[in-house]
């Protein structure tokens, strides 16, 4: 089942962590026939969201995003699949839950986000951002789900 040769990075984020999504969250994705090949729970410190989220750090909301994404810990996951980048993006739905829960009421931000900030779960939006996101968090020369700069919990 391993291996169709297209990978995106989805995150539990401390919403859908603290809010005990995380199992619901990870059954809905090998039940939708996503092999999770490399994964870990981090508690990201500021200057690594920051380099994270470096496309909106010159928005209003950054600070806060910042604020959020750092108040607990997240579960970043490599998924593989065939079309995993929009796939993944179909199954969370849109960015602002709130939304979602009226337009894509079965998607995962609709089930177990609550506005555009505290929407659970990141998914990446293209195969670019998916090979630079997966790079951002994982040491991929090697097969052990390291991570590099960052702690581990
Ligand atoms: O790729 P998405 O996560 O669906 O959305 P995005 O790339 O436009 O934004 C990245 C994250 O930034 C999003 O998941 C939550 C946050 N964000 C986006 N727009 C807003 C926002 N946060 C607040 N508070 N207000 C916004 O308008």
């Amino acid at each position: 089942s391993c291996c169709f040769g297209e990978r995106t990075l989805a995150m539990i984020k401390p919403d859908g962590i603290v809010g005990n999504h995380t199992h619901f969250i990870k059954t809905t994705i090998l039940a939708s026939s996503f092999t999770i090949l490399q994964e870990i729970t981090l508690q990201l410190d500021r200057h690594t969201a920051q380099g994270f989220y470096a496309e909106h750090s010159s928005r209003t909301f950054f600070p806060d995003l910042i604020d959020f994404i750092t108040s607990a810990p997240v579960l970043i996951m490599v998924l593989d699949k065939v079309s995993a980048v929009s796939d993944w993006r179909a199954l969370i739905g849109p960015t602002d839950a709130s939304k979602a829960k009226l337009t894509h009421p079965h998607s995962i931000r609709a089930m177990c986000g609550v506005n555009v900030q505290r929407n659970c779960v990141h998914g990446s939006d293209s195969t670019k951002s998916a090979a630079r996101e997966i790079s951002f968090f994982f040491n991929h020369t090697d097969s052990g789900g390291n991570v590099s700069e960052h702690d581990e919990l």
